[in-house]
């Protein structure tokens, strides 16, 4: 027999997914549209993932195999719908795959039966997480994750230090999954790797993220370019520094690309995370460059500051102070679809369209670098803006 408690979680579940999203209206800053609730969070997923529903086995109907987070998507638009690949993150603090589904992109977001698995084959893999999707032009869906072990060669009092890997997969219809090797870069650990959906001179080209340790990049420098000539063993011998980060701005501490770049006729647009350092710990933001049609590692374009920082109930989580994007939609309207999870415990969506991309990536000033000549950028705007003012 079903537990009768089932039937009113699944009613209470069925009104929360079905709940219309709307614009947050107090929120303005002409690029992009922030709605009032996350798309994705912990409620959504399937009672039946976490409960045993059979009263005899089950007689207080106690949550068996709970969940703490859904966050940290990759997206992708398929055949007029969208697609999230949630990074879904149990209790016991191990992540997995799941997709969830919509038919407008803003609510309405359901799981599939099952969340996603493959060929298990590195038995040393502990965590899994932050999957980006990308539509090759080689006619497959790439899936790029990191992988999570437990740093071997350390002593055995330090059950903490990791590596970080960059895990590969391919799908055609998101449904059965290939496991590719890990991709190799020279450095020692990787997280934040992305493919771009186009071959560059030929080759397969990744943004990938040096770093020396687990949490600190250590010398590795920001977001780099790489090129590798075989996906099926994917080795990349060279990483080219493209976007450093650098005293004082958003992305001090360290960086990374958020999903693949977004092909426009200005140039590709790419979403990535910076982090800074404050009294309270780590600080993620979004921001945004753009980098050349003909080179996809030359920067272009990049305004100063933050694209997207935690705003309002945003700021509070299991890691606070976090907004992270690894998943964004275009679709056939030239709306795109920013999926960013806030404080690593949920998804919400911001709107905005290629233009305003554009325009905001093209036309925001840079950072100038030093607090004289940012006032001095300041001081212009307001002059301009009282001469028309006073016409
Ligand atoms: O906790 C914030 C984010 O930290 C990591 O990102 P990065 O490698 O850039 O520091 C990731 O673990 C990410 O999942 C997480 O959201």
């Amino acid at each position: 027999m079903i537990h009768q408690k089932y039937y009113e979680l699944l009613e209470n579940q069925e009104e929360f997914i079905t709940k219309k999203n709307l614009i947050k209206d107090e929120f303005y800053n002409g690029v992009y549209n922030r709605f009032k609730n996350p798309v994705i969070t912990r409620n959504h997923i399937p009672v039946h993932w976490r409960y045993d529903l059979c009263e005899e086995t089950n007689p207080f109907f106690i949550e068996r195999l709970g969940i703490n987070a859904a966050f940290n998507p990759g997206a992708i638009y398929l055949d007029g719908k969208y697609y999230l690949v949630v990074r879904v993150e149990g209790v016991d603090r191990k992540s997995f795959f799941a997709i969830a589904e919509s038919k407008n992109g803003m609510d309405n977001f359901r799981f599939w039966d099952y969340p996603i698995t493959w060929e298990n084959s590195d038995e040393d893999e502990t965590n899994i997480y932050d999957m980006r999707l990308i539509k090759h032009e080689d006619g497959f869906i790439y899936g790029i994750y990191c992988s999570e072990s437990k740093d071997p060669d350390v002593p055995a009092h330090d059950t903490s230090s990791a590596i970080a890997q960059a895990g590969l997969v391919r799908t055609k219809d998101l449904k059965q999954w290939e496991r590719l090797p890990h991709i190799v870069t020279p450095s020692p650990q990787q997280r934040n790797v992305v493919l771009h959906p186009e071959f560059v001179e030929g080759k397969y080209a990744f943004y990938t993220r040096p770093q020396d340790g687990f949490i600190s990049t250590g010398a590795g420098g920001g977001i780099a370019f790489g090129l590798c000539d075989d996906i099926m063993n994917p080795h990349i011998t060279e990483e080219i520094l493209m976007d450093e980060r650098k005293y004082h701005t958003v992305y001090e501490v360290k960086n990374g690309q958020g999903p693949a770049p977004i092909k426009t006729e200005k140039g590709w647009i790419h979403i990535a995370h910076g982090v800074r350092n404050t009294a309270d710990g780590l600080r993620y933001v979004l921001y945004t460059f753009a980098t050349s049609l003909e080179n996809p590692a030359k920067i272009i374009a990049k305004p100063g500051g933050y694209f997207i920082a935690p705003y309002g109930e945003e700021r509070v989580g299991d890691v606070s102070n976090v907004v992270f994007c690894n998943g964004i939609v275009v679709n056939e309207e030239e709306e795109v679809f920013i999926y960013y999870a806030s404080s690593d415990t949920r998804v919400h969506v911001a709107t905005s369209t290629v233009e305003k991309l554009i325009d905001y990536t093209f036309n925001t000033p840079e950072d100038p670098g030093q607090s004289m000549d940012c006032v001095k950028q300041r001081m212009e705007l307001i002059k301009n803006n009282n001469q028309l003012l006073a016409q």
